[in-house]
C-alpha cells in the first residue's frame, strides 16, 4: 500500500512536471532573465545608459551594506553587477522623478522598520548619476508623505503631490495629506481639494503636467485641471467605470506627442478595479471585502484635458488587469504588461482578514501575456499580444524602457518581508524583447546628446544611418525622444514620448530634424533617450539631456534651505512596533507625526492642521461612490 502510494505520488509529480513544462513553453516567449536585482525592484529608474537603480522597502534582502540588508542597489546592465547603496531612510512606497538637472528625486516612505532603517516619512533623497552618490535629506519635505506622486516641472523643479502620513491599505481622512509642495521648495504645502474629496482611493494620485502649465490630476474617480498660479481647480467629468489610483492601480500613460497631432496630450487609463462601494475599500488595516476573487476591469478610457476634456472609451483590455504597466516603445507603441487579473494592489501582513489574501497578496492570478498598444491604430485594433513574461509580476513590480529598446521588468513582492512562500519575493531581472529587437537597426551615431527648447535643427545623413539595413523607403524616418521616468506600482512619473518635427531633403539623403518645441511644459527638462526610427525600427537610444543643464538660479536659490538638512545620522531609529493581529493588517499600520517640525513654530502647525481638518470634515459628509 505504501509502495503504491509512493508510485502514485511519483506519477503525479511526473504529470505536474510535464504540465509545468508545457506551460513554461508558453510562458516567457520573447523574454529572458538577465540577472538578479539583489534588492526587490519595488521602484526602478534608468541612471545612465548602462545602469538602472532598484529601490525597495527596508526588508531582509540578500544584498547587504554596512551590516544591514540593502534596499537600494545600482545595477549594471552590461555585466549584471550590482552595488548596494546605503540609503538609510525607509523608501517604502516612495515617490520619485527626474529633476531638470538630471538627478533623481525620491520622496517619502514610511516609519523605520528595522534593519537599521530610519523613518522615511519626510525624506527627500536625491541620486546624482554623474557621481553615483545619494544626497540624503531626512527632513527634506515639510510634510510626511507615504505614496506621494512626483511630477517634473518646466522650471526643472519637481512637484510632490498627496500621500498620507501613516502606512495602511488605503488613506483615511485622519492620515490623508491633501497637499502638494515642491523640490526645491517654493513655500509651504498648498491644499488640493481633489485629494481630500477622493479618500480612500487617492494614493499615488495620477498627475501629468500639461502644455499650458496646469497639472492634470486623476484621483478616486474624479479628475481636474489644477492651476498652479491661482491654486484653483477646473473640474473635469468623473472617469467612467472604476477608480484608477492605488490600490485600484490602473495602468496609465500620456500617449506619444507628435507634430501630426499638434503635440496633443492624451492620457490613457487601462484597468483598475471596482469593489462596489466606497466602504468596501476598508481602512488602513485592509479592505472590508474579499478582493482576490474579484475580477479586475478591462476598461480603457482616455482624455485630452486641454481639448474636449471629455472621457472617451478606447479599445478595452484583452484581459482584466490591475497594476498593468505602460512603457513607451521608441516606435510609438506602448508595452503593457505585468500585474494581476484579480484583486487589488497591497497585501495583508497576517495573511488573513476580509481581503482573503492569497499568501499575503490582495491580488491574484498574475497576467503573463504582454500586450502592445498602438495609439494610432483604428479603434478595435489597438491591442496586439506579443510574447509573455517569464515570471509573475504582482504587487511591487516595476518596468522600464532600456536604451536598446527592450523592456526591463523586475520586482514582485506582495509581502511584509522577503519570503519564498506563495507569492514569493522575486529578484529576477527580466527583459522582454519587442518585435524590432533583432532586426538590423539604424545607427544612432548622429543623434545629439543635448537638446534645447526651440533650439537649432540638426541633420542626419541617412545613407550612413541605414548602412546596415535593407530599407526601400525613408519616408517614415523620424526622431523620437522618450523620458523613461520613475516606475513603480503601475505608474511612471515623468514618462513621456515626443516625436520631433523632421523632413527628408529633396534628394532624400538627409533628414532635417527640428529642435524641441519651445515649450518645456511639453517635455520638462531632464534626462531622456533619443532614437532614430526608420521603417518602424529604432536605433539604439542615445542618453541625452533635455533643456538647460541646471535648475534655474531662482529655483536653485531656495535649495540652500536644504543645505543644513543634508544629513542622516549613522544611527538607526527604533523599529516601529506593529500589531499583527488576525483579521487586520494592510501594509504596516504605522501612525507617525504629521508635520516636519524642524523649522516650523508649533502655533502655526496647529493652526494649519485645524484648517485642513475642517476641509476634511466637509468632504467626509459628501457621499462618494468610490
Ligand atoms: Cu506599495
Amino acid at each position: 500500500m505504501v509502495q503504491l502510494l509512493v508510485r502514485h505520488a511519483a506519477l503525479l509529480s511526473a504529470v505536474t512536471l510535464v504540465l509545468t513544462a508545457a506551460l513554461g513553453m508558453a510562458r516567457g516567449k520573447h523574454s529572458k532573465t538577465i540577472g538578479d536585482s539583489g534588492v526587490s525592484a519595488q521602484m526602478l529608474f534608468l541612471a545612465d545608459p548602462d545602469h538602472v537603480v532598484f529601490m525597495d522597502k527596508a526588508e531582509n534582502n540578500p544584498l547587504s551594506i554596512n551590516g544591514h540588508p540593502a534596499w537600494v542597489a545600482r545595477y549594471q546592465l552590461s555585466s549584471g553587477r550590482k552595488q548596494a547603496m546605503d540609503v538609510r531612510t525607509n523608501t517604502f512606497c516612495a515617490g520619485g522623478a527626474p529633476a531638470g538637472d538630471g538627478r533623481y528625486v525620491t520622496t517619502g516612505g514610511t516609519a523605520a522598520l528595522g534593519y537599521k532603517s530610519q523613518d522615511g516619512g519626510f525624506a527627500l533623497n536625491i541620486y546624482d548619476p554623474s557621481t553615483n552618490t545619494w544626497e540624503q535629506n531626512r527632513h527634506g519635505m515639510q510634510t510626511n508623505r507615504w505614496y506621494s506622486s512626483v511630477e517634473p516641472m518646466a522650471d526643472g523643479s519637481v512637484i510632490i503631490v498627496g500621500g498620507q502620513n501613516a502606512g495602511g491599505y488605503v488613506s483615511t481622512q485622519r492620515t490623508n495629506e491633501p497637499s502638494y509642495e515642491f523640490y526645491p521648495s517654493k513655500g509651504e504645502p498648498v491644499h488640493m481639494g481633489i485629494l481630500a474629496r477622493t479618500v480612500p482611493v487617492n494614493l499615488y494620485p495620477l498627475t501629468f503636467l500639461m502644455s499650458n502649465g496646469e497639472l492634470f490630476v486623476q484621483s478616486g474617480r474624479q479628475a481636474i485641471l489644477w492651476n498652479l498660479d491661482s491654486a484653483s481647480e477646473k473640474a473635469l467629468p468623473n472617469i467612467p467605470d472604476v477608480p484608477r489610483p492605488y490600490p485600484s492601480s490602473a495602468g496609465v500613460a500620456m500617449m506619444p506627442m507628435t507634430p501630426d497631432n499638434g503635440y496633443k496630450q492624451t492620457i490613457l487609463f487601462c484597468g483598475g478595479i471596482s469593489l462596489g462601494r466606497k466602504a468596501a475599500w476598508g481602512a488602513l488595516s485592509g479592505p472590508a471585502v474579499s478582493t482576490t476573487d474579484k475580477v479586475a476591469s478591462t476598461s480603457c478610457q482616455q482624455i485630452d484635458p486641454l481639448g474636449s476634456g471629455q472621457w472617451q472609451a478606447s479599445d478595452a483590455l484583452p484581459e482584466p488587469r490591475v497594476m498593468g504597466m505602460f512603457v513607451h516603445l521608441p516606435d510609438g507603441t506602448l508595452f503593457f504588461g505585468g500585474g494581476v487579473k484579480k484583486g487589488t494592489a497591497g497585501y495583508t501582513a497576517s495573511g488573513k482578514g476580509p481581503g482573503k489574501p492569497v499568501g499575503q497578496s490582495l491580488g491574484d492570478d498574475p497576467a503573463y501575456t504582454v500586450q502592445i498598444y498602438s495609439p494610432r491604430a483604428p479603434a478595435g485594433s489597438r491591442w496586439k499580444a506579443y510574447g509573455s513574461l517569464l515570471n509573475p509580476r504582482l504587487y511591487h513590480s516595476s518596468a522600464l524602457l532600456l536604451p536598446d529598446g527592450a523592456i526591463l521588468i523586475s520586482g514582485s513582492n506582495p509581502n511584509e518581508d522577503v519570503t519564498t512562500a506563495h507569492w514569493p519575493t522575486s529578484y529576477a531581472v527580466d527583459k522582454w524583447y519587442p518585435p524590432y529587437y533583432n532586426m538590423p537597426r539604424p545607427s544612432s551615431d548622429q543623434l545629439p546628446t543635448r537638446l534645447k527648447y526651440g533650439g537649432k535643427s540638426f541633420t542626419i545623413d541617412m545613407a550612413r544611418a541605414i548602412a546596415d539595413m535593407n530599407i526601400k523607403s525613408l519616408d517614415s524616418a523620424y526622431v523620437r525622444i522618450i523620458r523613461t521616468g520613475f516606475s513603480t506600482h503601475g505608474v511612471n512619473w515623468g514618462q513621456r514620448s515626443l516625436q520631433l518635427k523632421s523632413q527628408l531633403s529633396v534628394d532624400k539623403r538627409t533628414l532635417v530634424v527640428q529642435g524641441l518645441p519651445n515649450n518645456p511644459n511639453l517635455f520638462a527638462p531632464g534626462p531622456a533617450l533619443i532614437f532614430l526610427v526608420v521603417d518602424g525600427v529604432p536605433s539604439m537610444g542615445v542618453f541625452a539631456h533635455i533643456g538647460p543643464k541646471g535648475i534655474p538660479a531662482a529655483v536653485a536659490n531656495s535649495m540652500s534651505k536644504f543645505a543644513s538638512l543634508n544629513q542622516v545620522s549613522a544611527e538607526a531609529d527604533e523599529p516601529h512596533v506593529t500589531s499583527t493581529g488576525e483579521g487586520g493588517g494592510g501594509e504596516k499600520d504605522v501612525s507617525i507625526s504629521k508635520r516636519c517640525t524642524k523649522d516650523m513654530p508649533d502655533s502655526e502647525l496647529v493652526q494649519r492642521d485645524h484648517v485642513w481638518e475642517a476641509v476634511a470634515a466637509n468632504v467626509t459628509a459628501a457621499a462618494l461612490s468610490e
